[in-house]
């Protein structure tokens, strides 16, 4: 679908005929520059491609990506299945998030910048680059996050339903730096919402503003480079940080004493501009002498290159990563009971197998598109969660587990019909 030029009123986007292997794509024609206001997307396996948008864009389908595309003044709400978005701008907005997942299984954020959201009103929207809630399966990756009022990166409560499984990994994130006199200096990244499980934070450098990670069970926060932590007590390894919160933590941070982490400050490239690159001497001070983890570093950094052992961050100097084999082998899982076809009622326990090439991150089961929970290894190995079934209706439910990496590939197992009475 091509799009001639002119400003297009608020869209809905019904029906379509794309599929996984062929979506529809929508962009400019050759030499036109259409500018969509309000987009509603809720066809499945749509890809709107090199779009100007400038108004609130809602993605609610099955399969949608955003590429190469720009939203200015506008922000992008994912509310979808299996999105993707690529390549994009975000910016300028006022009084909204740049972009807003919520309600989203299965999301990838990879290669955007978000930057320059203010907050002008007092809407409730908190202006944030990128907010996270009640969603699972999302990856962050290599994205530049910046200047946006209340944080660059916030995983928040929403409607309670959770958070499960979050990547986020090679990205430059600061806090709001010069956007408005309304700008308070707000949260490079606030990771605290307790409901998530599942959450990974490496090789990602935080520049200015406050770095709020969470203490969430099974949370890893490996090789980032952090220029203030708010937290004396999290679950930081290898890590550089240049500034801590001293009246709370002491002069003297423990956590920095151990774990691989160090106290010192980075030179960068452009701080100033957001551009978070290391320069010669940023690389010698973001060195580590780095202990063993329960995940491995990031494959790749900001730009693609290899990662190095050695260098915290998400910007390792090309040709001085060791190349690292990219975890490309998706786990494997299965539903081991109930068995498909069985009755059940009242409170059930639901047992999956799930292993890994390299190593799971999380086992999750869902039912009827809701995130049920997130499992626990049992000492036979198994994986279980025990739910209540009080709050659904009567009938019948495809139940399926989902097992993830840490370098997000998800599998999905082989679905078991239960009835529920
Ligand atoms: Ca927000
Ligand atoms: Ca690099
Ligand atoms: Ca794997």
């Amino acid at each position: 679908m091509q799009l001639l030029s002119g400003t297009y009123p608020s869209l809905t986007v019904r029906g379509g005929h794309g599929t996984a292997a062929a979506p529809v794509t929508v962009k400019p024609a050759s030499g036109a520059s259409p500018s969509l206001t309000t987009v509603t997307s809720q066809a499945n396996y749509v890809t709107w491609s090199g779009v100007l948008v400038t108004a609130p864009f809602y993605l609610t389908g099955t399969g949608d990506t955003v590429t190469g595309s720009h939203v200015n003044g506008g922000g992008l709400f994912v509310r979808g299945t299996n999105i993707t978005v690529t390549g994009s701008l975000f910016e300028n907005g006022s009084s909204i998030d740049g972009i807003q997942v919520g309600g989203a299984y299965g999301v990838l954020l990879k290669g955007n910048t978000v930057r320059n959201y203010n907050q002008s009103t007092n809407n409730g929207m908190h202006a944030d680059c990128v907010q996270i809630f009640d969603s699972a399966n999302v990856v962050v990756r290599r994205n530049n996050l910046s200047n946006c009022y209340n944080s660059g990166l916030i995983l928040s409560v929403g409607a309670g339903d959770g958070i499960y499984g979050v990547t986020i990994e090679d990205n430059f994130i600061s806090g709001c730096l010069v956007v408005s006199s309304a700008c308070g200096g707000g949260s490079s990244v606030d990771l605290r919402e307790a409901s998530t499980v599942g959450l990974v934070v490496r090789n990602n450098t935080i520049g200015a503003g406050s770095a709020r990670l969470g203490t969430q069970p099974g949370t890893v926060a490996d090789r980032n480079i952090i220029s203030y932590l708010s937290d004396c007590s999290v679950p930081l390894t290898n890590s550089v940080v240049a500034s801590w919160n001293t009246k709370l933590c002491g002069t003297t941070l423990p956590l920095l004493q151990s774990g691989g982490n160090k106290a010192g400050t980075v030179r960068y490239a452009n701080a100033a501009s957001n551009d978070l690159h290391l320069t010669a001497a940023g690389a010698t001070d973001a060195t580590i002498k780095p202990v063993a983890t329960t995940v491995p570093r990031a494959p790749t950094d900001i730009d693609g290159d290899a990662t190095s052992a050695t260098i915290a961050g998400a910007d390792t100097p090309a040709g001085t990563g060791a190349a690292t084999t990219a975890d490309t082998t998706a786990p494997k899982t299965a539903i081991s009971s109930p068995k498909s076809g069985s009755t059940v009622s009242g409170t059930v326990t639901l047992v999956a197998t799930a292993s890994d090439n390299v190593g799971l991150t999380d086992v999750i089961f869902r039912a009827a598109g809701l995130t049920l929970g997130a499992a626990t290894k049992a000492s036979d190995g198994s994986y279980r969660l025990t739910a209540s079934t009080a709050s659904f209706p009567k009938g019948v439910y495809t139940v399926t587990s989902v097992a993830r990496d840490a370098a997000g590939n998800v599998a999905t197992s082989v679905s078991v019909t239960l009835t529920l009475k």
